[in-house]
């Protein structure tokens, strides 16, 4: 039994637990990764959030630019999964300090426990639902957007002052050694005690984990990583190499899209021209390599050739620079309507697609037409459009 376990304690003490493992060596080494993953997905999660808030200036190059940054930010959450685990898994012990009993101390003790306490709720939150997102798996009812982008604020505002308050104790960790101290001075680096793991091999283990964690979900968006992503959506799968994010059938549009009675109108300040599937044909055509990079953190690029937005909108002769409203037959869903901001409209690279990789569109990826910009989150390349409205 280690030395502070006391037999007739309800609950364990801070030194209960073995110290070998458990060390600010190893905690220290951890969290500086776990906070570079935690910064990175922060950055990219601004960057995201700011792509799809039309009032928010986002640029329309370069064109693989969100593609990029939502790769990373998946990748450096999901990297971060194994990091909190061992993380708090070294600091576990810290559960059961004693607090203080002088109120000047005790006060300091229980701000410092609140701050670590919303730290810890807020990176778990984080990942968990940022994680189900990647899957697909939507078992909440809140808005994942905001409640993600809201928590993430609280989770980087409590790491910071938890850097803060620990960076004497972190800068002594960093530069003291790793191996643990024994009477003799540093253990060697190779001995293991009886059975017990070292320091070193722990560290080793985590950047492993994390490793493997990339490793199974990165090729959803780095396409030389396709085929060691098991746990991955494969970039590669679905009509034209791109994947099926939701079918025709899932979105209700099946007979609309694909019936005679269909229509494209494009509306401006009282004009209106309708365009049936056959005329929007005849319109002037573009080729486009442009990606789709869904939220989700998967991504695909393929040849996309339709006709510019800019086209369309100089049938009812609208100005340059204005927004546009892009509106699906889809009847539900918060993906219906989206708003082009000008800068998009007037993009020569937007294109209301007809076709992919040389073929037809398929109807799960928008037919008759769909919407595909540079520079610009999946969720916001509306498919099945059949209304363009300039906003004025
Ligand atoms: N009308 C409509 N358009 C939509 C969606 C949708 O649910 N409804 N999903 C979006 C999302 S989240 C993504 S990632 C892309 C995926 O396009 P794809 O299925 O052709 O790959 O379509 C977008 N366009
Ligand atoms: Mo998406």
């Amino acid at each position: 039994m280690s030395p502070g376990a006391a037999p007739h304690r309800l609950l364990p003490s801070e030194t209960s637990f073995s110290t070998r493992l458990r060390s600010p060596a190893v905690a220290a080494r951890v969290g500086v990764w776990l906070g570079v993953c935690f910064a990175l997905a922060f950055v990219t999660g601004l960057i995201s959030h700011a792509a799809q808030e039309p009032s928010w200036p986002f640029p329309t190059r370069p064109v693989w630019g969100y593609r990029v940054s939502q790769g990373l930010h998946v990748i450096s959450g999901t990297a971060a999964v194994p990091l909190l685990l061992v993380k708090l898994w070294a600091v576990f012990p810290k559960l059961f300090v004693r607090p203080p009993r002088a109120s000047r101390e005790l006060l300091i003790h229980l701000a410092e426990r609140g701050s670590i306490a919303v730290l810890v709720a807020a990176a778990i939150f984080q990942l968990a639902t940022g994680l189900a997102n990647s899957a697909q798996w939507y078992p909440w009812t809140f808005s994942f957007r905001a409640t993600h982008y809201a928590v993430g604020w609280l989770a980087v505002g409590a790491l910071v002052l938890h850097i803060a308050v620990k960076l004497p104790l972190i800068t002594g960790a960093l530069l003291g050694p790793l191996d643990e101290p024994t009477q003799h001075g540093v253990e060697p680096v190779a001995q293991v005690r009886e059975g017990g793991l070292s320091r070193r091999a722990l560290l080793r283990t985590t950047w492993a984990a994390a490793g493997v964690a990339v490793l199974a979900t990165a090729g959803s968006t780095v396409p030389a990583l396709r085929r060691v992503s098991s746990l991955g959506v494969r970039s590669g799968g679905g009509p034209g190499g791109i994947p099926i994010n939701k079918t025709a059938r899932a979105a209700g549009v099946t007979a609309s899209a694909t019936s005679p009675a269909y229509r494209l109108t494009i509306a401006y300040a009282g004009r209106e021209v309708t365009l049936t599937t056959a005329e929007l044909g005849e319109l002037s055509r573009h080729t486009e390599r442009l990606p789709i990079a869904c939220v989700e953190g998967w991504s695909a690029s393929g040849e996309w050739t339709g006709v510019r937005i800019r086209t369309l909108l100089e049938l009812v002769e609208a100005p340059i620079g204005v927004a546009v409203r892009v509106e699906s037959l889809q009847q539900r869903g918060s993906f219906r309507a989206i708003e082009l901001p000008a800068n998009f409209a007037d993009d020569p690279l937007t294109l209301l697609a007809t076709g992919l990789g040389g073929e037809p569109l398929s109807l799960d990826h928008g037919y008759p037409c769909r919407l595909i910009a540079p520079n610009r989150p999946g969720v916001l390349q509306t498919k099945w459009v059949t209304r363009l409205d300039v906003l004025t």
